[in-house]
């Protein structure tokens, strides 16, 4: 062609994309074929990363023509679709799920096995990207798994980092993290692509000037620029011949910035450059629910929504596009306030960059954004200093400013001169310093606002932005979170899953709510006893797992109790150390037989921030717990505690379908959601747990005589704190309490030493923020009942296939819906 590009019309170009033939043979030749031309062995020298790797790529092969027709026909069709902003995506192993959404497995496990090769060694040589910190980041994860699914046209974007959530290690039962280096044996699911990069600017000024037009015209004059590589990865559908596109970016140094110092002879400054600029996506920030206020998190805020923006409007959107039909194209879904610089960054580039009117711009912007909640602490909030912000991005700061100005305007009309209102409800805070509040931003620009659980949703609305509930009528709604069925029941739980389908058919895994068909079953016999044996099957292969991985072992016959999720004060752990040495002091004072005892191995998954002083000090207790109630031979084995490292999503798939008690217990009104607490459920676990999050959700689903209820109820937290809490008292009126935490404080877990955890005592008796004694006697007599219920087998068998019947509300394909026709109105598309 005369414009020198590539010559579509090359007939062997117009073939679609060839997939290599589904069968053993034609897996075998594409397979040896990546090992001896990708990866440059012979199968003979190859090791189990080599194997890996060729394998990987093999797979991708069987989904890249899926992919290049999606993103042909939605280029063709510009159905709306959404771009999910996303600062953490948890996506677990790739490889897996790559195999079940191609059908592959059974193939590709008898080609390897052809070639000598165990896929489970392959499998287990895949290091998850671990982009995240928790439930918010597994959250976008289990919604692009979703869309695909669904063929609803969407883009994740978000930050490749280098290093994703560090890796956990114990040193004398303390938490101690090593960098997180995911990418050093290769990253054969990502597809960089540096021709594309989006140049991204940071600090500088602003000024004004007048256009040819003779209008006046602001613009931002920079001072440094980064480049923004998109790396795509593939969200595959499963089973539905779609697979859209997961985009995170990498920052490097510009080219020119580069040049500019090397011409000045200053190498070493040159190179220092480089790894500022590189330093952008270098890092996870391991901070989960309390965000510091650190430059470079604002930078890599900034960094992947920006480059978002101008990705989709100058790469996805076609040339002529009409800007004021963007909301008819996109919608823009905030996952918490991470991404919400991207609200003034579109009104810039509408209005600096596309010359738009600023009223056009506003209109427009209101209508491509929405914005989910996904927290109640005041302290998880998150503010940026103006003096920060306006440093790093002046005009960015101009802006928000004026959404402001405009923003309380609106609010006088309404209201009058109600001076008190209008402090509470500006974006901008006084105090302690003059900063922004993301969420206040997010809460104006947004067409929708939603909290994560119901009663989430209604605290957001009652409590954390009432001003803006009664402003906008309409805004706020609830969006239940939801888990996807594909990962934590097919792939983690096969065996369920195949007695599911022997049971009730096909069909399930993409409309989770027939696992109601299941419930006639509970009454029958024959399965409850299959039913058991899948769990007695999972505990076995955690065994396994932990054996090799840890060195430790699950006790056969044990009630498997399981509390994972990330450390915080208010989740409450120390309730669970308490309720654990409340049950080792009542065998060591002879008050109970150790052989009375139900057979309990207590698991915990857990990384604390590394900053987070408290929750490492906790951690440190549950492991000192933990080797005094092993080691105790008073006990005869019957209570075991177990806290493997760096718990993970690759971990939850083998400790999630083999528990047996589901822990749930944070202090009501804190835990916004919980998926954890949905993951179980789902694979047969009984729950005990909180009227908080969705716990009051699931409660109502499996029905109360199926869910271990205790503790106070929200309002009655909040009667307590307001009446004054002192938690002392409840340490002087409650014996088994007082020697739970004597012993603590004795030293019967810190070897004689008193002081060991002063911290964790001396928090507890005195300040209790999360009111864990005022629940602890709830608690325990929850737990006494857990015991007896686990006695009669055949009822908490019953019980647990319940909970899996009725657990199909909890799929992310529902909360998905409830997104498509309440907030993005993008219908599956193709
Ligand atoms: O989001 C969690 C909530 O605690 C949980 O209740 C909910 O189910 C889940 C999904 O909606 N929140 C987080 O996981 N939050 C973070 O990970 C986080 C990370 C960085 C921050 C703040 C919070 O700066």
């Amino acid at each position: 062609p005369a414009d020198g590009g590539p010559n579509r019309s090359h007939p062997l170009a117009l073939a679609p994309v060839s997939s290599p033939p589904v069968s053993v043979d034609g897996f075998v030749r594409e397979f040896l074929r990546e090992l001896n031309f990708g990866q440059g062995v012979a199968l003979s020298a190859s090791t189990v990363n080599d194997q890996y790797l060729a394998l990987a790529r093999t797979v991708r092969h069987y989904l890249m023509a899926r992919w290049l027709e999606t993103m042909r026909r939605q280029k063709e069709t510009q159905a709306k679709g959404v771009a999910y902003l996303s600062a953490e995506y948890l996506l677990g192993r790739q490889l897996g799920n790559a195999l079940l959404a191609t059908d592959l497995t059974d193939i590709v496990a008898d080609g390897l096995a052809q070639c000598g090769i165990d896929i489970a060694d392959l499998r287990a040589q895949e290091v998850e990207p671990g982009l995240g910190n928790g439930g918010l980041g597994r959250l976008a994860a289990c919604f692009v798994d979703s869309l695909a699914t669904m063929s609803v046209p969407c883009i994740g974007y978000g930050i490749r980092y280098e290093f994703g959530i560090f890796r956990q290690t114990f040193v004398d039962g303390r938490q101690v993290e090593q960098p997180d280096s995911w990418l050093a044996l290769g990253a054969p699911w990502e597809f960089p692509h540096p021709d594309s990069a989006q140049e991204v600017s940071f600090g500088g000024h602003t000024e004004t000037y007048t256009d040819s037009d003779g209008a006046e015209r602001t613009r931002w004059v920079p001072a440094w620029t980064v480049q923004a590589v998109p790396y795509n990865y593939m969200v595959p559908g499963y089973q539905n011949g779609r697979v859209n596109t997961l985009r995170l970016w990498r920052s490097v140094a510009t080219e020119r910035f580069d040049l500019r110092i090397f011409n000045s002879g200053d190498y070493e400054e040159a190179v220092r450059s480089q790894t500022f600029a590189e330093n952008i996506s270098k890092v996870l920030y391991p901070e989960d629910s309390t965000p510091q206020g650190k430059e470079l998190r604002l930078q890599q805020q900034y960094f992947f929504v920006a480059a978002s923006i101008a990705d989709f409007l100058e790469d996805v959107l076609p040339e002529d596009f009409d800007l004021t039909k963007l909301p008819e194209r996109i919608i823009f879904q905030l996952n918490d306030t991470h991404p919400v610089i991207a609200v003034p960054e579109l009104m810039r580039v509408l209005v600096d960059e596309k010359g738009l009117a600023w009223d056009t711009a506003w209109e427009i912007t209101k209508g491509c954004f929405a914005y989910t909640c996904h927290t109640l602490l005041p302290e998880a909030l998150e503010v940026w200093s103006v003096e920060l912000l306006g440093r790093l991005l002046p005009r960015h700061l101009e802006i928000i400013y004026r959404i402001n100005e405009e923003f309380l305007e609106e609010v006088r009309e309404r209201f009058g001169d109600d001076e008190l209102r209008i402090r509470r409800m500006s974006i901008i805070a006084e105090h302690p310093e003059r900063s922004v509040r993301m969420a206040y931003l997010a809460t104006v620009a947004g067409s929708k606002v939603n909290g994560v659980a119901e009663l989430h949703s209604q605290l957001l609305r009652d409590k954390v932005l009432p001003d803006f509930n009664e402003f906008y009528p309409g805004k706020f709604t609830n969006v239940t979170n939801g888990i996807t069925p594909r990962r934590f029941v097919r792939l983690a739980n096969p065996g369920l899953s195949e007695l599911i389908t022997e049971s009730i058919g096909v069909g399930w895994l993409t409309d989770l709510e027939r696992l109601r068909e299941l419930e006639p079953f509970a009454a029958d016999e024959e399965f409850r006893a299959r039913f058991r044996e899948v769990k007695a099957a999972n505990k076995r292969r955690l065994h396994a797992v932990l054996t090799e991985r840890d060195g430790v072992s699950v006790s056969d016959g044990h009630m498997l109790d399981v509390m994972v999720k990330r450390l915080h004060e208010y989740k409450r752990q120390t309730l669970k150390v308490l309720h654990i040495i409340t049950q080792y002091n009542r065998v060591v004072s002879g008050e109970v037989a150790a052989a009375d005892l139900t057979p309990r191995t207590f698991i915990f998954g857990a990384k604390a921030a590394p900053g987070y002083k408290m929750a490492k000090d906790i951690i440190h207790l549950i492991n000192a717990v933990g080797s005094t109630v092993n080691n105790d031979e008073r006990l005869e084995g019957r209570l075991k505690v177990i806290f493997p490292p760096n718990y993970n999503v690759t971990l939850a798939e083998k400790v999630i379908p083999a528990a047996d008690l589901s822990e749930q217990i944070s202090l009501a009104g804190k835990e916004a959601s919980g998926t954890g607490n949905m993951k179980f459920a789902l694979n047969g676990a009984l729950t005990i747990g909180t009227d908080d999050g969705a716990n009051v959700e699931i409660r109502q689903l499996v029905g109360d005589e199926n869910f271990f209820l205790f503790g106070m109820l929200e309002p009655e937290v909040e009667a307590l704190q307001a009446a004054g809490y002192v938690p002392s008292s409840y340490y002087e009126s409650n014996p088994e309490l007082r020697r739970a935490i004597d012993a603590i404080a004795s030293g019967v877990f810190s070897g004689g030493d008193r002081h060991m955890f002063d911290s964790v005592v001396g928090n507890l008796l005195q300040e209790d923020r999360f009111l864990a004694l005022a629940d602890y006697a709830a608690y325990i007599e929850a737990q006494d009942k857990v015991d007896a219920a686990y006695a009669d087998q055949e009822e908490w068998t019953r019980a647990a296939i319940l909970n899996v019947a009725r657990s199909g509300f909890f799929s992310s394909d529902r909360s998905m819906r409830d997104y498509i026709d309440r907030i993005w109105h993008t219908p599956p598309a193709f």
